[in-house]
């Protein structure tokens, strides 16, 4: 069954969060998971490289990154993977030009479906590469999310490899060549829980995957009075229930409750497309459509959700983050309006009953969050 929900679809998207997003609905979500498979490499694992007074930090240090990423900036319409009549979000490209900005060690960019379908997304992926006058490859990846359950043929063929693709090779290879690299997961988890699944040794040299996914028990998560829901995860529940529960990868969680913070006003994104520096002109000129419907919307600001990520590497001290562990509840895609709890992804020092992950909540003091803003616009030569 569908009921259409277009107005409450349209408000909270329109709001351009890609982070969030409303959706239709359908009946039949299930349970949370609790099923505990074997890790398809290593042993289980706990983040346990150091822990500093209340707030733990997990040795991140630098080394080569990708970015897997749903980077829309420019597209007008087209958001959530192309069903809504929405403006998809900005804030993968803010995030790859903090990652220049900061001669982060990029090698490549991975685009998946998520905010916009994937081969639009590679077009304003492409551009903003350009614009920043970056020579890292834009490989394409996953194109739809991950099957809700393991699919396989009436003949019992398994069908597990079918998500791989040129960004999953890309990555495995890279994984190869390197042993040892970051993964920025600031899209849906699609492509990287592909890996996981049909690279596993290639998997085992992940040094880790730092992901804008997850919150803490709270339902619904609300911005300016909006309620909204995790997009990377509801984009692809199944995604992210492979990486947390099947792999023993270690992982950080950059939660709603961090990377919603330092909002940048609206006025400071047109003055950008004001601006005659070719750059922060550009940035402007591309974030135009969704300010606008910010606006309209009722929105002062807009945070700049995926920079959280890639701030993540650069000055982890000013983040406070915690050991915890986690609650999904998984269900299929794109089917919960923001106001429903049925699918959720929750982080908390209260879970003990999964492995333990790292996960992100605030800044350590308000010089922290004012540098972050900051480094942001610095980034784009605002
Ligand atoms: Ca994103």
């Amino acid at each position: 069954m569908t009921r259409n929900h277009w107005g409450a679809v349209k408000k909270i998207t329109a709001l351009g969060i890609g982070l969030f997003v409303p959706l239709m609905l359908c009946g039949g979500t299930s349970a949370a998971q609790t099923a505990t498979r074997p890790p398809t490499h290593a042993a289980r694992q706990t983040d346990s490289t150091f822990a500093k007074g209340d707030s733990f930090h997990p040795g991140i240090g630098s080394g080569p990154v990708i970015l897997s990423t749903d980077m829309t900036m420019g597209l007008t319409t087209g958001n959530r993977n192309g069903i809504a009549p929405t403006v998809p979000d900005i804030d993968d490209s803010y995030a790859f030009a903090l990652a220049v900005a900061h001669h982060l060690d990029v090698r490549g960019i991975v685009v998946t479906m998520g905010n916009s379908l994937v081969k639009p997304s590679m077009v304003t992926a492409q551009a903003a590469r350009r614009a920043l006058g970056s020579r890292v490859p834009v490989v394409q990846g996953a194109d739809a999310w991950l099957p809700v359950e393991p699919q396989k043929t009436t003949g019992g063929a398994n069908l597990t490899k079918t998500c791989v693709n040129d960004g999953v090779r890309f990555m495995a290879d890279q994984l190869r060549r390197t042993r040892g690299l970051t993964i920025l997961a600031i899209g849906p988890l699609t492509d990287v829980a592909c890996l996981a699944m049909n690279y596993p040794a290639e998997a085992a040299h992940i040094k880790r995957i730092v992901a804008l996914v997850g919150s803490k028990p709270t339902t619904p998560l609300e911005l300016f009075g909006h309620p909204v829901v995790d997009f990377n995860y509801i984009m692809d529940p199944r995604a992210e229930a492979v990486v947390l529960e099947q792999t023993s990868i270690p992982f950080t969680a950059i939660n709603f409750e961090l990377s919603s913070l330092a909002p940048i006003p609206l006025d400071r994104l047109r003055k950008l497309a004001a601006s005659p520096d070719p750059l922060a002109h550009f940035f402007g000129q591309s974030s135009l459509p969704l300010v606008a419907e910010l606006a309209a919307d009722g929105f002062p600001a807009k945070p700049i959700f995926d920079a959280a990520v890639v701030w993540h590497l650069i000055r982890p001290e000013d983040h406070v983050c915690k050991q915890t562990g986690f609650r999904l509840t998984t269900g299929s895609p794109a089917i919960t309006q923001a106001s429903d709890d049925n699918v959720t992804d929750w982080f908390s020092p209260e879970f003990t009953d999964t492995r333990q992950v790292t996960a992100c909540t605030g800044f350590t003091t308000p010089q922290a969050e004012a540098a972050f803003k900051q480094a942001v616009l610095a980034a784009v030569h605002g």
